[in-house]
């Protein structure tokens, strides 16, 4: 990440994120009915453009770096970056992270969630629940004054904990009109290290939690980034700012809350 000042929102632009914050978490409740066995990542990905424009936003990823695609869609032992494809067709048993961000008047809304497509194993329902619960524990670190190494401290731990590992090479990220600036977000860490949290800090939260090695691999498609033993891994995402009381999350819905 090359710029490395972070930038405090004003209210006005705070307004701006919390629009594209919601409009994001919507776009992954109205894909979320899609996820069922013989449904293609490609048609999770058209029907996320489709809704995209219809309701007058862009998709940050298309184009990004050169992505291909408007989501990424990350099956079982795909870490993240997922690139959508009409030959890869969700199956009974799998589970598939959707991760959409999307611009809204300039400002961006990232988040993903980890869908179960049909029932899951008891061994994939344990992670998923994990990875869940490692996101609410590093949400809950976040307030002024305290270190961003708190945060993945509280996530390494209860990962660790459960018998899981924490992927070391994507991080959450600083998020505002830029989709990734400062500060970096490392999901394992040591609690008093880091810089410290202010009120108007906007960054994403973005475990990615392994059922084996934390070690992953990128694919020869220089995009897919896969676990590097190919076991399962699962993740979750939130947006969020730093308030003067503590924090508010900016892609989650009434209903979810
Ligand atoms: C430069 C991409 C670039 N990068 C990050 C580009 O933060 C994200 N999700 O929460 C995020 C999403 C996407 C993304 C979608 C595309 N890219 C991917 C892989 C490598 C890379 O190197
Ligand atoms: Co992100």
């Amino acid at each position: 990440m090359k710029n490395e000042t972070i930038v405090i929102l004003s209210s006005r632009e705070l307004d701006k994120m919390r629009k594209a914050g919601r409009l994001a978490a919507e776009l992954l409740h109205h894909l979320e009915p899609m996820v069922k066995p013989g449904v293609s990542t490609l048609q999770l990905n058209d029907e996320a453009e489709r809704w995209t424009q219809a309701h007058g936003a862009k998709s940050a990823p298309l184009g990004y770096h050169g992505f291909p695609k408007s989501i990424c869609t990350s099956v079982n032992e795909v870490v993240c970056h997922g690139i959508p494809n009409a030959k890869q067709i969700l199956k009974e048993g799998d589970i598939i992270n959707i991760d959409v961000t999307l611009i809204v008047d300039g400002y961006h809304g990232d988040t993903s969630k980890t869908f179960f497509v049909g029932t899951p194993s008891p061994t994939a329902k344990k992670l998923v629940e994990v990875t869940h619960e490692c996101l609410c524990r590093g949400i809950a670190e976040v307030k002024p004054g305290a270190r961003i190494g708190n945060i993945g401290a509280a996530i390494q731990e209860y990962a660790e904990s459960e018998g899981f590992s924490v992927v070391r090479d994507f991080v959450g990220h600083g998020v505002s009109n830029i989709f990734h600036t400062a500060p970096e977000i490392p999901h394992y860490g040591t609690r008093g290290k880091g810089k410290l949290l202010r009120a108007g800090m906007v960054f994403t939260i973005e475990p990615m939690i392994n059922l084996g090695t934390w070690e992953v691999e990128v694919l020869s498609d220089k995009w897919t980034a896969v676990t590097r033993d190919r076991k399962l891994t699962a993740q979750f995402e939130h947006t969020l700012a730093v308030t003067e009381n503590g924090v508010e999350i900016l892609t989650m819905l009434d209903a979810e809350s």
